[in-house]
């Protein structure tokens, strides 16, 4: 059997999608080769640097960045606009040098200007004092507010009473009748909170209280729909926190740091073992924020092709569809495949179907079918945010590659 180049050549080249979509997005990363993770995230402050200077700070976070301690700090450097550089720790396998630098031996901390701080909410005062307190209210009452609600976002057991909640399934139903009343309560108390300034923040401007808030209810907003079958969005009893998520959305730097619910669904039950039970959150992409949404995935899909390849190639399993140890038929097909994702996240709907069939009447080689339903499911659950791409995109390709899996058999 051998890939026909008629079929291969219905679909763009990699050049040209490339072009197209960069056309369509302002989104870049940088490439980190032979390096995990394969790209890293351009601080959109990076122009402020004067040339031949050296960033202020020194991030250092999870290589997946799934750690809401990282994404708190990188908020916080977002919206102060500081240029910053960073380094990347495999958590499973953390070097030396990094436990010997850091007391703690976890992530996030940096170098601010040169001095060693770690624990997120240090790093964010550290940030405050050193760059403007542009993330703490200006008036002396709520400045104090301000600061204690901060320290008791690390005291008051929020966290580890929701994570219990999402985590644990007693046998017993009483106990999780109490988990999920314990739980609730946390939720009222933030609700609470909310309420007594104006503004949907939890001051009347944003500040440090909402980062040290926002990655974790954004995680068991995206899971306890899955996994507890609760729901936090859409929920009547919680106004004031659906109305400051609906205010979070608005920030761009926001939307730059955050995990995207399928990111953080697959995660939960990779790393903790807990079964779900629920269906994820409905996308939350507004028709508008699709376009540019789209466009940035298959940015991000073409101008990291070789990466993706060679992963799918090495862990997906389609080597196995190989015939006579031939990989190379296997190896066009992957190809062809994400470029068809890709020219689908470019056109939408005009895209076509795999193969080129038109009206899905000649069947298309079963092999290639096969090697093209691996690519897209594999990819489809591989691609993490924000580590590979904003959660906007992520949002994007998954659904682009549900439909493209869709049209294969
Ligand atoms: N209180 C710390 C918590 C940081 C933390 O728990 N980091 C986790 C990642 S989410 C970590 O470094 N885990 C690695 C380990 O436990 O070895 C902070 O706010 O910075």
């Amino acid at each position: 059997m051998s890939f026909s180049s008629t079929i291969s050549n219905t679909i763009s080249n990699w050049e040209e999608l490339l072009e197209i979509a960069r056309q369509n997005t302002p989104a870049r990363r940088v490439k980190r080769p032979g390096q995990s993770p394969s790209t890293a995230p351009i601080p959109s402050s990076l122009h402020k640097l004067p040339p031949d200077k050296k960033a202020p700070i020194l991030l250092y976070r999870d290589s997946n960045s799934w750690c809401p301690f990282c994404e708190r700090v990188w908020f916080a450097l977002e919206e102060k606009e500081i240029p910053f550089e960073t380094e990347f720790i495999d958590l499973s396998n953390k070097p030396k040098w990094y436990t010997d630098l850091v007391p703690t031996t976890l992530v996030p901390a940096a170098y601010i200007e040169g001095k060693l701080v770690y624990e997120s909410k240090d790093i964010l005062l550290e940030l405050e004092e050193r760059f403007g307190e542009t993330l703490l209210p200006e008036n002396p009452e709520e400045n104090a507010v301000a600061r204690e609600w901060v320290e008791e976002a690390e005291t008051n057991g929020f966290r580890n009473i929701a994570y219990k909640f999402l985590r644990e399934t007693p046998e017993n139903a009483d106990e999780l009748t109490n988990l999920r009343a314990e739980f609730e309560s946390k939720l009222d108390e933030i609700e609470k909170s909310l309420g007594k300034y104006p503004g949907s923040y939890f001051l009347s401007t944003f500040s440090l209280v909402d980062i040290m808030y926002s990655p974790h209810l954004d995680r068991l907003a995206a899971n306890l729909p899955v996994y507890k079958g609760y729901h936090i969005k859409g929920n009547p009893r919680f106004p004031l926190i659906n109305a400051w998520f609906a205010a979070l959305k608005q920030r761009p730097a926001y939307n730059r740091v955050k995990s995207d619910n399928i990111t953080n669904n697959l995660l939960l039950r990779r790393r903790f073992g807990v079964e779900p039970i629920g269906n994820p959150l409905p996308l939350d992409l507004a028709e508008s924020e699709f376009i540019e949404y789209r466009a940035e995935a298959a940015e991000r899909l073409s101008d990291n092709r070789e990466v993706a390849i060679g992963d799918i190639l090495k862990n997906s399993g389609v080597q196995s569809l190989a015939v006579d140890g031939d990989i190379s038929t296997v190896k066009e097909a992957v190809d062809f495949h994400l470029r068809l994702l890709a020219d689908y996240l470019i056109n939408g709907n005009g895209a076509p179907l795999p193969g080129g069939r038109t009206g899905g009447k000649e069947s298309i080689d079963p092999i290639i079918a096969a090697t093209g339903a691996i690519t897209l499911a594999y990819l489809r659950n591989r691609i993490c945010a924000p580590r590979d791409m904003s959660a906007g995109a992520a949002t994007a390709f998954r659904a682009a590659a549900d439909k493209v899996l869709a049209s294969i058999y």
